[in-house]
């Protein structure tokens, strides 16, 4: 967005495109779209803020069936065997990473999420550790190997199963015997804990276990008295993780119980290693629909892709069958979700060629969308007198749709907040307006909003003259974000030599697994990036470089940059003023946040949104497709969207609304792809 007004200038004088003043009569929400239907398990997962994740082994990366589906198909991987104990310490203190870094750096450059898969553990445990009858000898050989193997791959684990198994079978509800329980005694679960959350602060830290599903079991018992009591002592535990091998019977009747019950600790659960033998669709519909009914049952990861691939193969217990199809099960497990089954080809993940899955991913070079009418419009009250709702950032965080806009009036630019579950709720939401918080009064503009996944805090970016954020630990608390801090001490060098008489605005934070990148523009045809590492962030950005140029108009304001999912490419939006003086956004894309930009759908006749390629059902309320963002198939630094079905927030106007540009009624709408062909 740019701020006109501090500068006493008109758009509408400057360019000489917009009428007079009129007063205008905002349309109503009308033809809201749904929820957004994805056709794949984790775009649709990540619709409500979870992942669908699949166990992956090194060994089969070079079958292009196999990698097809799992590019395809899932957003988080876990490796099945390469990070257990006798794979990264087959013998004291000789460390071999080889194969999980394979799994790790494959999932990391896809955008995929990966689950830690796990620490300590009775089974898969090499002799070595197993004849250890000294406790300080055995307690400093798990505290080393625990922290050696997070340290690699620190910031980039989401979950860590620290603990898997620790529980017998049974009716006793103890314990189960192990060399760990047998000579450090039953705390070495809370020893692994501390020490794991001193390794990777970042890493959701998990006790996994099976049979632990029937809330009546004595085992199941046994491991939510042991959570309940770290929670009560403050040991650090984050999550409980089900592996739901189920037989063909599903999961107990009790399923959604155990999971609220968990979750009611404070810690989320997570579905880890699903299998069910012969795959009957209602068995995996019950399973994911419990999943879906918990609000902090954040993930469901199934042990394997192809019934082939499974560790019970006999049994069928999977969503794809030997060949690669979607089975029934596919189909169910996805409307569980909400998602809508395709009726392509089941015969699924044949990559073209070696790097097919990637091309099966990329961004398609020409677009069509279809708006919505007008979804949110300002609501002024008795201190906040508002012309303008602008700049949107929204991201869909537990079951709920996060948006933070400008507020643009009279008496200047600040931010508001509302949150909905669905764009039909999009008009009726309050809107909390963010001057009452600790990010106070005076110019705030444009934000930018992300869940900072190795801090645990959603940032939100905005422009105050420099390029401002607050934290804030939960972003459905209004009150809760702190007071603005600057990413730098003044406007880079770089900058002020190429603004000329531009405004520098528009700041937007991406990260990939090493940096992150701070974007800007200064309507004048500039697109500048600098980056500090994911340690240092918020702190450091440095190296402030002229990532795209352009003339002025061309490459104006408002550029967004993310990562498509499921390949290595990432999108850059910016924002342009048309020969007819209205907005649109035009695209480019790279395969390196720091590198350089190629044109994907960039001209007026080939726009990446325009008026020419947007339809409107319900009424033709803009001409304008302005400064907006994308729905994201997650809500982290990465800023990962999916590559189908796109969606886009967008501001807009009635086009006979003219004079002041701080007063202009802007609007917020929203685009869907209309021509995406997966
Ligand atoms: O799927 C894994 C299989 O390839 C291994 O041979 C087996 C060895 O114990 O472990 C399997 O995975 C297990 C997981 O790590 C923990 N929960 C039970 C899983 C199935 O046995």
């Amino acid at each position: 967005m740019n701020l006109l007004k501090r500068l006493g200038c008109r758009r509408a004088s400057v360019l000489g495109l917009l009428a007079a003043t009129v007063l205008v009569t905002p349309g109503t929400a009308t033809g809201a779209p749904d929820d957004v239907r994805a056709g794949t398990l984790g775009a649709q997962a990540a619709q409500s803020g979870r992942y669908f994740g699949a166990a992956v082994a090194a060994g089969k990366l070079g079958d292009g069936t196999y990698t097809g589906i799992l590019d395809r198909e899932f957003n988080s991987v876990t490796a099945e065997n390469e990070m257990k104990w006798d794979a990264t310490e087959p013998s004291r203190g000789s460390f071999t990473f080889s194969r999980a870094d394979q799994i790790a750096q494959r999932a990391q450059a896809r955008g995929q999420r990966l689950r830690g898969h796990t620490l300590v553990w009775h089974s898969q445990l090499p002799g070595w550790v197993n004849s250890i009858r000294d406790a300080n000898t055995l307690r400093g050989v798990m505290n080393n190997h625990i922290t050696t193997v997070m340290n690699r791959y620190k910031g980039r684990i989401h979950s860590w199963d620290v603990v898997n198994e620790a529980f017998a079978d049974g009716g006793s509800g103890q314990m189960r015997g192990s060399v760990f329980r047998d000579v450090l005694g039953t705390g070495f679960v809370e020893q692994a804990f501390r020490t794991a959350r001193s390794a990777d602060p970042a890493a959701k830290l998990c006790y996994n276990d099976y049979n632990i599903e029937n809330w009546s079991d004595a085992k199941t018992q046994g491991v939510y008295r042991m959570v309940r009591d770290f929670k009560s002592r403050g040991v650090p535990i984050d999550c409980v993780g089900l592996q739901a091998h189920f037989g063909a019977g599903g999961p107990p009747g009790s399923f959604q119980t155990t999971l609220s019950n968990f979750a009611a600790l404070g810690v989320d659960v997570q579905i880890t290693e699903l299998d069910i033998a012969q795959a009957p669709p209602t068995a995996y519909a019950n399973t994911v629909r419990a999943c879906m009914n918990v609000a902090r049952c954040t993930g469901i990861t199934v042990w394997g892709i192809r019934d082939s691939d499974s560790w019970r193969s006999g049994e069928n217990p999977l969503l794809f069958d030997r060949s690669g199809n979607k089975k029934p099960a596919y189909n169910a497990t996805l409307t569980a979700m909400g998602g809508t089954p395709t009726t392509t080809p089941t015969r699924s993940g044949t990559p073209a060629g070696s790097n097919g899955a990637t091309n099966a991913a990329a961004l398609p070079g020409r677009y069509a969308w279809s708006s919505s009418g007008t979804l949110i419009s300002p609501k002024s009250d008795a201190t906040h007198n508002i012309a303008g709702i602008k700049d949107p950032t929204v991201v869909r965080y537990n079951g709920k749709y996060h948006v933070f806009a400008s507020t643009a009036g009279s008496s200047g630019y600040n931010l508001v907040y509302l949150n909905f579950s669905d764009w039909s709720q999009a008009g009726s939401a309050t809107h909390h307006y963010l001057d009452r918080s600790a990010i106070g009064k005076g110019y705030r503009a444009a934000p930018q909003v992300f869940y900072y996944a190795p801090q645990r805090l959603w940032y939100l970016v905005y422009q105050t003259g420099n390029a401002s954020y607050s934290t804030n630990p939960d972003i459905s608390n209004p009150n809760g974000w702190s007071a603005p801090r600057h990413f730098y001490s003044s406007m880079p060098d770089i900058i002020k030599q190429n603004i000329g008489d531009g405004h520098w605005v528009d700041m937007w934070v991406i990260c990939d697994s090493a940096n992150c990148y701070l974007f800007s523009s200064d309507d004048n045809g500039h697109l500048y990036r600098s980056q500090t590492t994911v340690g240092q962030f918020p702190n450091g950005f440095t190296n402030t470089v002229i990532a795209a140029r352009d003339s002025k108009y061309a490459m104006f304001e408002a550029s967004n940059v993310y990562k498509v999912q499921g390949s290595n490419q990432y999108l850059l939006l910016v924002e342009a003023i048309g020969s007819d003086g209205r907005r649109y956004f035009r695209s480019w894309t790279s395969n390196s946040l720091a590198g350089s930009w190629t044109q994907l759908a960039a001209s007026e006749s080939n726009p990446f949104a325009r008026a020419n390629n947007v339809s409107f059902p319900s009424g033709s309320w803009t001409r304008d497709i302005s400064h907006g963002e994308m729905i994201r198939a997650g809500h982290d630094q990465t800023l990962t969207i999916p590559a189908c079905r796109l969606q886009y927030l967008y501001q807009g106007l009635n086009p006979s609304a003219g004079g002041n540009y701080d007063l202009l009624p802007w609007r917020l709408g929203l685009l869907t792809q209309t021509n995406s062909t997966c």
